[in-house]
């Protein structure tokens, strides 16, 4: 680690309205005690999932000059973590921005943002599928969504794959550069109130997963919520399932919250009621090892 508090450079869009990308990501990181410096790739008013005739500034062309100051200034990065990106185009800038700034013992993580549900969101399209999978190529870490996975890798979206399957799939992404890959939103054949997170990593080939209990509804913005506690707990130096465990639990507690309430769900999951909760300690742990 080479800061007192590890610092993030966050490569992600800042929507509005919405609580998405950036407006979820920088509390999260800030109450895991981490330095969040957001290098925006678009300003949305609002994110687009649930939302039509958003405004969408496209700041592909504004990233190398913010990048250029940041190297002027010698700063130095415990992570490197980029989700959200607003062109195909900016793939290239985030691994140039990877090359400048790589330290030992740094992260790179990457949540390769494309969609879910078996669908892309609306501002994505077959050159960004394309893209990111060289980003990927560049990551420590991944933390895709089961839709992301099946873009990534070109395969049809399934929702009845077996355990050997879904471990077949992470290899194969392992294989395209990462050495840790968070697979999240895996469905459960035969389970059809769970969906689980399945991780692995190469080092030492040994597979993680947690089961999540399935809420009848969809919050925008819960992955960003997700992958940011596991950058933040991954930066206090917690093992990658205690990692997921955290992850798990603050994504489960922050939906239970918002689904008592009849708030939209476009309008994302009542992070300010749970923040708190990223101080407590892990009390108990769901993890298993994937035989
Ligand atoms: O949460 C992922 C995300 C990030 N940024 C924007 C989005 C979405 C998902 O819909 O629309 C702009």
């Amino acid at each position: 680690m080479q800061n007192s508090i590890p610092r993030v450079a966050a490569i992600h869009d800042l929507s509005g309205f919405g609580r998405a990308s950036l407006t979820v990501i920088i509390p999260i990181l800030s109450t895991l005690e981490v330095q969040v410096c957001p290098l925006p790739t678009a300003v949305l008013s609002t994110h687009t999932g649930g939302f039509n005739d958003y405004h969408f500034v496209d700041l592909t062309e504004e990233m190398i000059p913010i990048i250029d100051h940041w190297k002027s200034l010698d700063i130095t990065f415990d992570a490197i973590y980029s989700g959200f990106l607003g062109s195909p185009r900016q793939v290239d800038i985030v691994i140039d921005f990877i090359k400048t700034f790589a330290q030992p013992r740094q992260y790179v993580v990457v949540d390769p943002v494309m969609g879910d549900n078996g669908k892309v969101y609306q501002t994505m399209g077959p050159e960004m599928i394309r893209e990111m999978r060289q980003l990927v190529g560049m990551a420590d870490i991944i933390t895709p969504n089961f839709t992301e996975a099946a873009f990534l890798l070109d395969e049809p979206y399934s929702e009845s794959m077996t355990a050997r399957q879904v471990k077949q799939w992470i290899i194969r992404l392992s294989e395209m550069g990462p050495g840790k890959v968070i697979l999240t939103s895996v469905p459960e054949p035969g389970r059809k109130k769970v969906s689980a997170v399945v991780a692995y990593d190469r080092e030492d080939g040994r597979f993680w997963k947690v089961d999540c209990t399935y809420i009848p509804a969809y919050y925008p913005g819960t992955g960003d919520a997700f992958a940011s506690v596991i950058v933040g707990s991954l930066l206090q130096g917690d093992s990658l399932p205690i990692a997921l465990d955290r992850a798990v639990q603050f994504v489960s507690m922050a939906i239970r919250s918002t689904f008592g309430y009849s708030n939209p769900s476009r309008e994302g999951v009542l992070l300010e009621k749970v923040l708190p909760n990223l101080r407590a300690p892990v009390t108990s742990s769901s993890y298993e090892m994937m035989e």
